[in-house]
């Protein structure tokens, strides 16, 4: 029998670990240091090779916390799963919890900005040499809905590309190294529902900029309108997981480097039998 495949072999499959009162998904879950760590765990025992630890919510509308707040949030959580071993990446746009992050242990900066909402967060990647995820981003939660439209030539997949390849420079100008950079479409960021499936349905464009791609899209309300009930109301959260994992197929077939999920043991199912079914076609 086929063993599951190893992360060099499939996409890595990155855990979320919200600390916040408020996040679409699981917001107010995990709130607590005790909590998330606990859910951090789980998702370890479930397979996850990086667990994100947030303490910002990114939902639309959502208004910021205070630098200090999240701090708290996110560092205990950090400490206490970067200690028991676990590859922990900060999901956080702020170079000062970047900073403390890295500090006790994480060695993943994931800035859903891409280094526009702080752009000294990019000093700190380079001087770090930790791997730094830069995600499509254009503008904060509160009014991020303003800025969904691509009426430009190719659309939202041309924007993405030359937004993204525009952070690239930056990035490097910066000093990162680009073997430590993973780039993200951001669905769901700035993008109306039909935005996020044409970036899906043309990973390949953005595969082209030559940096590994991260892909979030497990849960996301994209998938709740996609699959409304009879009275057009969209499927809530805890019912958008079956298409999550569609989805997580397509992406590992499109070879992507990351999948960012809530549920790990899901994800990991449906890459074990892409791998297998891939093994026998090469048979
Ligand atoms: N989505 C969310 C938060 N952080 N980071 C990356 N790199 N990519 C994403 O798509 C992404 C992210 C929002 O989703 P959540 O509320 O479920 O955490």
């Amino acid at each position: 029998m086929t063993p599951p495949a190893s992360p060099s072999l499939r996409p890595r499959v990155m855990g979320v670990v919200n600390v916040t009162p408020d996040s679409f998904s699981d917001g107010g879950r995990h709130a607590t240091a005790e909590a998330a760590i606990a859910h951090g765990r789980r998702l370890l025992a479930d397979g996850a090779d990086i667990l994100d630890i947030g303490g910002e919510s990114t939902r639309p509308g959502a208004t910021r916390p205070l630098v200090s707040e999240e701090l708290s949030r996110v560092v205990p959580v950090i400490t206490a799963l970067a200690a028991e071993g676990a590859v922990v990446s900060v999901d956080t746009m702020r170079s000062e919890v970047a900073e403390a992050a890295l500090a006790v242990g994480a060695t993943i900066l994931n800035d859903v900005s891409g280094g526009l909402a702080d752009p000294r967060i990019l000093d700190v990647a380079a001087a770090s040499g930790a791997t730094y995820v830069a995600m499509h981003w254009r503008a904060h939660s509160d009014h991020m809905t303003d800025f969904a439209t691509y009426d430009g030539p190719g659309g939202v997949v041309a924007a993405v590309h030359d937004e993204l390849s525009a952070r690239v420079d930056a990035m490097l100008a910066a000093g990162i190294d680009a073997g430590r950079i993973v780039l993200d479409p951001g669905l769901g960021f700035a993008k109306q529902g039909r935005h996020n499936w044409q970036l899906l349905a043309d990973l390949d464009a953005l595969h082209r900029l030559g940096f590994p791609l991260l892909v979030g899209a497990s849960r996301k309300s994209f998938l709740g309108t996609l699959l409304p009930d009879a009275e057009g109301r969209p499927r809530p959260v805890d019912g958008r997981e079956h298409a999550t994992t569609a989805i997580t197929v397509l992406l590992a077939q499109a070879g992507v480097w990351g999948l960012r999920v809530h549920d790990v043991r899901s994800c990991l199912d449906a890459l074990t039998v892409v791998h297998v079914l891939r093994e026998e076609k090469q048979r």
